[in-house]
C-alpha cells in the first residue's frame, strides 16, 4: 500500500479521499488554491501545500505545479477525485513518466472512451446495443443530412469531445438539420477545440441508467447494480438512487452483464461508470462510460455496503481486484444534492455560512466539506453538501431523506434544499414514475398549481 497520497482535489471529494485513505492507514497531502485557504480538506490531511489563485486553471488544473506538490512532498500516488484533471490523459500520463502512481484509468482508456464517437464504436464490437446512430464523425451538412434521413427524425447531434450534456443538439426536422449542424459544429469548436460530431436518434422519452464498474486492467472486472439519474436539470443531476424503481430483477442482470463484459472487453482498470439510455419497453443502449469515481457513488457504497474509493486505491496500488466478482446488495439508497444556489433562480450563492446545522441518525450520511463559519468561494461549483439515505425500502429512504432534509439549516447563503423537499414531496417522484423529462414537468405543473 501506498504510505503517502496526494489529492488533486478539494471540497467534499477531497474529504471523502482523505477518509478512506486514513482508514488504509495512508497519509494525504491536500492542494489548495488562495481562496480554499480555510477550506476543510487542507485542515483535515497530513500535508497541505498551496498551488495558486483561485482560477481553476492556475491551481487545481495547472498539472507542472500539482505534479510539483507531489515530488516536494513525496506523494507516491494522486487521486483526482472529480471533475477539474480527472478525466485528462495528460495527467496519468505525467505521473507515468514521473514514477507517481495515478489513482484511476490508463491515459490509453481515458483517452479510448473520452472520445464519445470512438467509445460507441468501441461498444459496438463490445456487441453492446447503441442507440442508432452515425458510425463516424460527420464532417458536413450532406453526409448530416443523409444519415438523419437513413435513421429518422428527432436525431441529436453530439460532440464526440462533448460528455454529459455539454455541446448537444436536438433536431427534429429536416428543415432545421443545416442549421443545427452549423451551429453544434462552432459550440464543439469554441468549448472543447475540436468540431467533431455524431448523431444518434434522439429518444424522448427515457430513464438515465447507470453501473458502476472496477476492473484491475487485466480483464477481470466486478460490476455492481445499477442507479437511477434520471432526476436533474441542464445536465446537473439532483436526486439519484440505487436501485432504480424502475428496474427488475431479471432487466438488472442484463445490464450488469453489459456493463460487465463491455468493461471486460477494453480491459477497464480502476472505478468506472458506464452510462445507458433506457426507454419505455425497457430496451437499453449504451450512451458514455466516465472514467472517474462519481458524485453520486455513495447510493451504491450504501446499498452494497463496499467503500468504493478504498478499492479504487488498493486497485491501484495492487494493480489487483480484491473485490468478491458476485457482489449482493440489499436495502435501498437516495442521495440529494444540496447546492448552494437559489432554488428557484438557480443562480449560485456563495458566501459566508453563518450557521450548519447537518442531519445524522440511523441510515443518514452526510458528505460534505461546509462548516459554520465557512465562506463559500465563488469560484468553483455550488455543490456543497450530499445527503445520503439508506433504509431497507424506497418508501423508507424517501421518508428518511424529507425528516432530514427538514432537519437541515443552512444559514447566510440560498441553498436548494426547499426545492429537494418538494421534489421528495411529489407524488410522482414517490411513485417512482418518473424519467429524463421529470424536472421540466416539474416546474410546469408548479406554474399551474
Ligand atoms: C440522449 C438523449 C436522448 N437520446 N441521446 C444527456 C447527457 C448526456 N450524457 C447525453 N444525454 C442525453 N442523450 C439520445 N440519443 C437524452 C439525453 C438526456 C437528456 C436530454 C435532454 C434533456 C435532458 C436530458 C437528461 C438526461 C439525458
Amino acid at each position: 500500500m501506498f504510505s503517502k497520497i496526494l489529492i488533486a482535489n478539494r471540497g467534499e471529494i477531497a474529504l471523502r479521499i482523505i477518509r478512506s485513505a486514513r482508514e488504509l492507514g495512508v497519509k494525504t497531502v491536500a492542494v489548495y488554491s488562495e481562496p480554499d485557504k480555510n477550506s476543510l480538506h487542507t485542515l483535515l490531511a497530513d500535508e497541505k501545500i498551496c498551488i495558486g489563485p483561485g482560477r481553476p486553471s492556475d491551481s487545481y488544473l495547472n498539472i507542472p505545479v500539482i505534479m510539483a506538490a507531489a515530488e516536494v512532498t513525496k506523494a507516491e500516488a494522486i487521486h483526482p477525485g472529480y471533475g477539474f484533471l480527472a478525466e485528462n490523459p495528460r495527467l496519468p500520463e505525467i505521473c507515468g513518466s514521473a514514477g507517481i502512481t495515478f489513482i484511476g484509468p490508463s491515459a490509453h482508456i481515458m483517452r479510448l472512451l473520452g472520445d464519445k464517437n470512438r467509445a460507441r464504436q468501441e461498444m459496438i464490437k463490445a456487441k453492446l446495443q447503441v442507440i442508432p446512430g452515425s458510425d463516424k464523425i460527420i464532417t458536413d451538412i450532406d453526409e448530416a443530412k443523409a444519415t438523419a434521413k437513413k435513421i429518422g427524425f428527432p436525431v441529436i447531434l453530439k460532440a464526440s469531445a462533448g460528455g454529459g450534456g455539454k455541446g448537444m443538439r436536438i433536431v427534429r426536422a429536416a428543415s432545421q438539420i443545416e442549421e443545427q449542424f452549423s451551429i453544434a459544429q462552432a459550440e464543439a469548436q469554441a468549448a472543447f477545440g475540436v468540431p467533431s460530431l455524431y448523431m444518434e436518434r434522439f429518444l424522448e422519452v427515457a430513464r438515465h441508467i447507470e453501473v458502476q464498474v472496477a476492473g484491475d486492467g487485466k480483464g477481470n472486472v466486478a460490476a455492481f447494480g445499477e442507479r437511477e439519474c434520471s432526476v436533474q436539470r441542464k445536465h446537473q443531476k439532483l436526486i439519484e438512487e440505487a436501485p432504480s424503481p424502475f428496474i427488475d430483477e431479471k432487466f438488472r442482470k442484463k445490464i450488469i452483464k453489459a456493463a460487465k463484459d463491455a468493461a471486460t472487453f477494453i480491459k477497464y482498470q480502476s472505478l468506472g461508470t458506464f452510462e445507458f439510455l433506457v426507454d419505455e419497453n425497457k430496451n437499453f443502449y449504451f450512451m458514455e462510460a466516465n472514467t472517474r469515481v462519481q458524485v453520486e457513488h455513495p447510493v451504491t457504497e450504501m446499498i452494497y455496503n463496499v467503500d468504493l474509493i478504498k478499492e479504487q486505491i488498493i486497485i491501484a496500488a495492487d494493480n489487483e481486484l480484491s473485490l468478491s466478482q458476485n457482489l449482493e446488495s440489499s436495502g435501498h439508497s437516495i442521495e440529494c444534492r444540496i447546492n448552494a444556489e437559489d432554488p428557484e433562480t438557480f443562480i449560485p450563492s456563495p458566501g459566508k455560512i453563518d450557521f450548519l446545522v447537518l442531519p445524522g441518525g440511523q441510515g443518514i450520511r452526510v458528505d460534505t466539506a461546509a462548516y459554520t463559519g465557512w465562506r463559500i468561494p465563488p469560484e468553483y461549483d455550488s455543490l456543497i453538501a450530499k445527503i445520503i439515505t439508506y433504509a431497507p425500502t424506497r418508501e423508507q429512504a424517501a421518508q428518511k431523506m424529507l425528516v432530514a432534509l427538514e432537519m437541515t439549516t443552512i444559514v447566510g447563503i440560498k441553498t436548494n434544499i426547499s426545492l429537494q423537499i418538494k421534489i421528495l414531496s411529489d407524488s410522482d417522484f414517490k411513485k417512482g414514475d418518473y424519467d429524463i423529462r421529470f424536472m421540466d414537468k416539474f416546474f410546469t405543473k408548479k406554474q399551474v398549481s
